[in-house]
């Protein structure tokens, strides 16, 4: 009988260690730890038995008794250690917040085409040993017209529709319909030689269509020296061409009109598509017109104090946007200035 309580008392702590790992959730812990220390559990049934035994074998059983329960709490203590941080684990892996975020790639903006054609002509310019200068863009009919030889009551006023700003007397404060007026003040402020170039935002009473806009880009140049002749000029237009459009674009004159040149000329290059040997986009001429040129007007000259027996001079213009659109065979100048990013964006630079 004796043998028997301690004996199984005995076995109860040799297994419980095997029964506590085999419990895999805190409730299947509870379970055997029920089973094993619990009122009803196995050592309490054996422990009831000792009453019947006699005093040594009492004392030998409950001795096992309590060294099996000892064990039996460690181990459970230890398991549910072990199962509690699982579980911990667990939820915290469940609850897991991803808070980090991808964040794109930074995108570039690129310069404006006509930023861009203004940059790259003023380069070429400059490469030639000119000089840039830039201007207001509201003038006075003196710099806008009277001093490029153009009078108030002169038919020629018609080529320009002006735009005309409330200020003063009536029609003598305008936005500037050239970029002229430019050079007007560079030969007023300062002393021949001048060579220099004038690029600028002009102004024009215009409905905008595929190849107008009432606000547009010139670039002007002016030259103005002792002994410069139309030879000058020629060559001048032709080195410009090549270093710009590429040594097989060349230029060519064609005798014009304007009132602040004489003689006066259209300037044109070669069909940028075809190279000049003709086709669609130059009506077969092998011909672009960019601009206009001429030998500066004598009265011109004087109306900015310059004698023009002691200088003489040629300058130059063409349209900015124009000569963008061309380049780039963009086919309406309105894209320009819609700022449609579609458009834009095949431009980067
Ligand atoms: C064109 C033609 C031209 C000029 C501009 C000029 C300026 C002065 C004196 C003489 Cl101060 N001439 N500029 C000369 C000839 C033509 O521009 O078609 N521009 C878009």
């Amino acid at each position: 009988m004796t043998d028997d309580i301690t004996g199984r008392v005995r076995a109860i702590g040799a297994e419980a260690p095997a029964r506590v790992a085999a419990a895999s959730t805190l409730d299947e812990l509870r379970a055997v730890e029920a089973e094993l220390l619990g009122k009803k559990g196995a050592l309490t049934e054996l422990k009831k038995g000792l009453g019947a035994l006699d005093p040594d074998a009492r004392r030998t059983a409950g001795q096992a008794v309590n060294e099996a329960r000892t064990a039996v709490e460690a181990a459970v203590a230890g398991r549910r250690r072990d199962l509690e941080a699982e579980a911990r684990a667990a939820t915290v892996a469940a609850e897991r917040l991803d808070l980090t975020e991808v964040v794109g790639e930074r995108e570039r903006g690129s310069l404006h085409l006509v930023t861009q054609t203004w940059d790259r002509l003023v380069d070429v310019f400059v490469g030639m040993g000119f000089t840039v200068a830039e201007g207001p863009e509201v003038e006075t009919d003196w710099y806008n017209f009277e001093a490029l030889n153009i009078p108030a009551a002169h038919p020629a006023r018609g080529m320009w529709d002006t735009l005309y700003v409330d200020l003063g007397a009536p029609e003598t404060v305008l936005l500037r319909t050239h970029t002229s007026p430019v050079q007007i003040r560079v030969m007023t402020d300062g002393e021949p030689p001048i060579y220099a170039v004038m690029p600028g935002r002009v102004f024009r009473r215009d409905t905008a269509d595929a190849s107008h806009m009432p606000v547009f880009h010139q670039i002007e140049g002016l030259v103005v020296d002792r002994g410069i002749s139309f030879a000058d000029l020629a060559g001048t237009l032709e080195s410009f061409t090549s270093a710009y459009f590429g040594g097989a674009i060349h230029s060519r004159l064609r005798p014009s009109y304007f009132p602040f040149t004489e003689p006066s000329a259209e300037y044109d290059i070669n069909c940028l598509n075809c190279e000049g040997r003709g086709c669609r986009t130059c009506a077969q001429t092998g011909w672009l017109e960019l601009g206009g040129c001429g030998m500066v007007h004598p009265n011109v000259l004087r109306n900015v104090g310059l004698d023009p027996e002691e200088w003489t001079g040629f300058a130059f213009g063409f349209g900015l946007d124009r000569l963008a659109l061309m380049r780039h065979g963009v086919d309406d100048i309105r894209e320009m200035y819609t700022g449609d990013v579609r458009f834009l964006e095949q431009f980067p630079a």
